[in-house]
């Protein structure tokens, strides 16, 4: 708990540490209330170090008890060494090579922070990045110290029979005289402390095993709860699928003689990626189709990439100092984009990301919270983990790619494993070996890393009909962010495209130039102009395809041509850009009608043009699913950006859905029976696809006609024979206000309340139900059996789903949800800093408000800070987002 101002670390005062620790030999005697740690640490001065050999040694600890130390061999006392809250100190070691044994004890039981050692529903697990470990022992909790690691667990068989850490399992037995058991596991990579762990408990496994491309046999093993091990099947086999698929792709094997995943309820995040032992999050690890739907198994597939990918991005190689974030994860979040696109859709998993991307950075960059991909100072680091550094850290890695070419980038990779395996490097390390591969000079693309801010292009176009030419005058800038008011022109990536009057692709003749081998046109000034030649007619010009960079743009291209990109554009990715153009266009005018009373009116061009793509035999399900997808309320007031009144913006995205439903009503009606499922359930993707086109077209026909679509989709929650029906059925009545809603809530949690996942989404059902009644909901379900708030998916569920998703209520102009939102952010601090501090992250748009809502949220993020016991991390999210 914070005593005083808690105070930023910068990146430039980084220095290597002053020791290094070779070996880390640790003895876990775990028992609920009070686990042993004895930790053996080979140590020795570091000779990179400024601080030369006498400089103390300072280790990092938090919450642990001290028991005892000895230096090589000797007990210290209480005089050689000093201990605060936060590290242990001694003063005077030797100048060469020594042996540190430290006894700490901890209690796991009581760790709700959910960091460092902890009980999930009875299962010992660990949580080390980014800073776990010191939770655990006292130790150099930083990751550039790579030390190998051995770990003995012990602990009674009956409370834990398996026990687990990282590495290869060398020895195991009872431990005589005792009810205890005890198993050492030996990791033979160096590794900093962040990717330890242990787990313990009583869990069931599934196997399986793996060939690698050298031959090599690899032991496969998912542990669950008992009684799940028929929901690991998808796991693994997405597991095995990863692992193919980068051995293809970037040459990488894996490493050790097994890969053990364990899945756990209570995780702050998704699922983290330790040595050989990744720790998952249980939501992305368990499926069977009649508890997770399209888009879980679609999770567990791209998280279990993910986590399988940091083997070699993250592990092998990892990051110098927290500040290198994004160089594994911005890297490892392309890789699990790549490895989607390939054995999924390449166009829909690119649509997912863009609207991902839209909804959490774009948000994020333009208020309080931006921060460049690489930030250069933070007080808690954990606040760190945010869609800038992952999101945004994969677009520039993709840019990285489009700019040089997968050729080139392909040997940028190999040279980066080969020159830094095993080392902690930085974002220049990687950039370099990219330049290196591509003989290009990238040092003004670096500026993506470091420069906040989402920038905007603006492009006019002039055709020359006699001529022939046609000229395209793109110019950048980016908006000022906290701490980065001004700002230099990036290196750009804008793939482009010209579409003649007839729909054809035209050819892209640069004036002075000739043919462009690569459709991209690199911007890399304030203002650049490109003349086309040969152009035989003024073609409708297709902006930054494939979304090549990301950027906001411009244009002054009217409705017509987005209409006309909708149907002609052969980039799918830009017909799909041009109906969310087209509709945010629509749809901002309609907010604008909403708030000023004035009628909404229809958009019958709009539902023409979507009318022919859910014709067009061409585009896959799964595709036309996506373009019956409105933009998001979210991207909406973030496209408005000032004076914002989110229930205008909500009345106007339901307008047109239904606006659209009852044009549509032929064509949907018609998806709806052609795609109904038959036989049994596949999770494969074209599958997957046909249900979402399906369910797609329920929510536009439940929103059209209240009474009857409601009934249609009670009917389909009623017959549905898979999870994904069940989901969508209910989701499409939660934006009903009819009692086939509550009748449909109550009958799934009548069904499904003795399984916490399928209760977490009942939860967030109803805490997305877009009607004011819904404070009241959640109060209450607040104080259901189903809800705790020591739980993060819990909390995710219901209260992050109340705030992100359903902002026409969070945002209700009594101040209600900002108080119900405050009130759970001061009760979970204590508690859960992490979690809470990712709350509070939900008011980081107060100030795009109205001045009514305006003045209210702030009032309430206000009350949040004048209180004297916050942690670091809400702490510095309240005072960043007051700014
Ligand atoms: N490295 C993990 C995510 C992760 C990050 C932080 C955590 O605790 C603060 C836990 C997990 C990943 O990228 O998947
Ligand atoms: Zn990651």
């Amino acid at each position: 708990m914070r005593t005083e101002t808690p105070q930023p670390v910068r990146l430039s005062d980084y220095r290597p540490p002053t020791h290094t620790i070779d070996e880390v030999a640790l003895t876990v005697r775990l028992a609920p209330q009070k686990t042993l740690v004895s930790a053996r640490l080979k140590v020795r001065p570091n000779p990179k170090s400024d601080a030369g050999p006498d400089a103390p040694l300072v280790l990092d600890g938090e919450a642990i008890e001290l028991r005892g130390i000895m230096l090589d061999g000797v007990p210290l006392a209480q005089g050689d060494y000093a201990v605060t809250d936060e590290s242990l100190t001694i003063a005077r070691v030797p100048a060469g090579p020594f042996e540190l044994e430290i006894e700490t004890a901890c209690n796991p039981e009581a760790n709700t922070a959910l960091s460092g050692l902890y009980r999930s529903n009875g299962t010992y697990c660990t949580q080390c990045e980014a800073q776990g470990f010191r939770r655990i022992t006292y130790y150099p909790d930083r990751p550039d110290v790579l030390a190998r690691f051995t770990t003995r667990i012990e602990a009674r068989r009956s409370d834990a029979p398996v026990l687990l850490a990282n590495g290869n399992l060398v020895d195991s037995g009872e431990i005589e005289g005792t009810e205890k058991h005890y198993a050492v596991w030996e990791d033979p990579f160096p590794k900093p402390a962040y990717l330890f762990a242990l787990v313990a408990g009583n869990l069931a496994v599934f196997e399986d095993s793996f060939t690698t491309m050298s031959g090599r046999e690899v032991a496969l093993k998912i542990y669950v709860e008992p009684g799940k091990e028929d929901r690991c099947a998808w796991a693994m086999a997405s597991l095995k699928s990863a692992m193919r698929w980068d051995e293809e792709t970037f040459g990488r094997e894996y490493d050790l003689d097994i890969f053990m995943i364990v899945a756990v309820p209570d995780f702050n995040m998704g699922a983290m990626e330790n040595k050989g032992l990744n720790v998952f999050n249980d939501k992305y690890i368990l499926a069977r189709p009649d508890t997770a739907t399209d888009q879980d198994y679609a999770n567990i597939e791209r998280i279990i990439a993910h986590e399988y990918f940091h083997n070699w991005t993250g592990n092998r190689i990892t990051c110098r100092d927290w500040f290198q974030l994004c160089l594994k994860e911005g890297l490892t979040v392309f890789r699990d984009q790549e490895f989607s696109s390939d054995v999924r859709s390449r166009p829909v998993r690119r649509i997912s990301d863009v609207r991902l991307l839209r909804s959490q950075q774009f948000s994020e960059d333009a208020g309080p919270l931006a921060h460049p991909v690489r930030p250069s100072s933070y007080i808690e680091i954990n606040n760190f983990y945010t869609a800038t550094v992952y999101e945004k850290g994969a677009e520039v890695v993709r840019m990285l790619h489009t700019l040089i070419g997968g050729q080139a980038f392909r040997a940028g990779m190999d040279l980066y494993f080969a020159r830094h395996d095993g080392e902690a490097v930085t974002m220049e390390d990687f950039v370099a070996c990219m330049a290196e591969a591509s003989g290009r000079d990238l040092s003004q693309f670096f500026a993506w890393y470091e420069q906040a801010g989402t920038p905007r292009l603006i492009v006019t176009d002039s055709y020359d009909e006699t001529a022939g030419t046609y000229s395209l005058t793109v110019a950048q800038e980016t908006p000022p962010t906290p701490d980065q008011p001004d700002k230099k022109p990036l290196d750009i990536p804008f793939a482009v495209g010209l579409v003649g009057p007839d729909g054809q692709e035209m050819p892209l003749v640069l004036d002075g130039e000739g043919a462009m081998e690569r459709p991209v046109l690199e911007l890399t000034q304030r203002e650049q102009t490109f003349r086309f030649r040969d152009v035989a007619a003024r073609p409708v010009p297709s902006l930054n395809r494939g979304f090549s960079a990301p950027v906001r743009l411009e244009t002054d291209l009217g409705d017509g041509d987005w209409l006309f990109l909708m149907s002609h554009d052969s980039d799918p990715f830009n017909r799909w850009e041009a109906a969310q153009i087209y509709a945010k266009r629509l749809l901002i005018r309609l907010a604008g009608d909403a708030s000023s009373g004035a009628p909404l009116a229809d958009a019958p061009d709009f539902a023409e043009a979507l009318g022919r793509s859910l014709r067009d035999q061409s585009l896959e399900p799964a595709f036309k699913a996506e373009l019956l997808g409105l933009p998001s309320e979210t991207d909406l007031a973030g496209e408005i950006a000032r004076n914002v009144d989110p229930q205008a913006i909500h009345d106007a995205r339901r307008h047109l859905q239904a606006s659209l439903g009852r044009a549509l009503s032929g064509e949907l009606q018609d998806i709806y029976e052609r795609f109904a499922t038959s036989g049994p359930y596949s999770p494969d993707a074209d599958s997957a696809g046909r249900r979402g086109l399906r369910n797609a077209a329920l929510g536009l026909i439940a929103m059209a006609d209240g009474e009857r679509g409601a009934a249609q989709a009670f009917e389909h929650f009623r017959t549905a024979e898979n999870m994904t029906d069940t989901i969508a059925a209910l989701s499409a009545l939660t934006r009903t206000n009819r009692p086939e809603r509550d009748r449909a809530l109550d009958a799934f949690y009548a069904a499904h309340s003795g399984d916490h996942l399928l209760v977490d989404k009942w939860l967030m059902l109803n805490a997305a139900i877009p009607f004011p009644e819904t404070l009241e909901r959640v109060r209450t379900l607040m104080e259901h059996e189903a809800f705790s708030i020591t739980r993060p998916n819990n909390v995710r569920a219901l209260i992050g789903a109340f705030a992100g998703l359903n902002p026409a209520t969070f945002n209700d102009p009594s101040g209600d949800g900002y108080r119900l939102l405050a009130d759970v952010v001061l009760e979970l601090d204590p508690l859960n800093p992490q979690v809470a501090a990712r709350l509070s992250g939900s008011f980081k748009t107060w100030r795009m408000l109205e001045p009514g809502r305006r003045a209210l949220a702030k009032a309430e993020i206000e009350r949040i800070r004048a209180c004297k016991t916050l942690s670091r991390d809400v702490y510095e999210i309240v005072t960043r987002i007051l700014g």
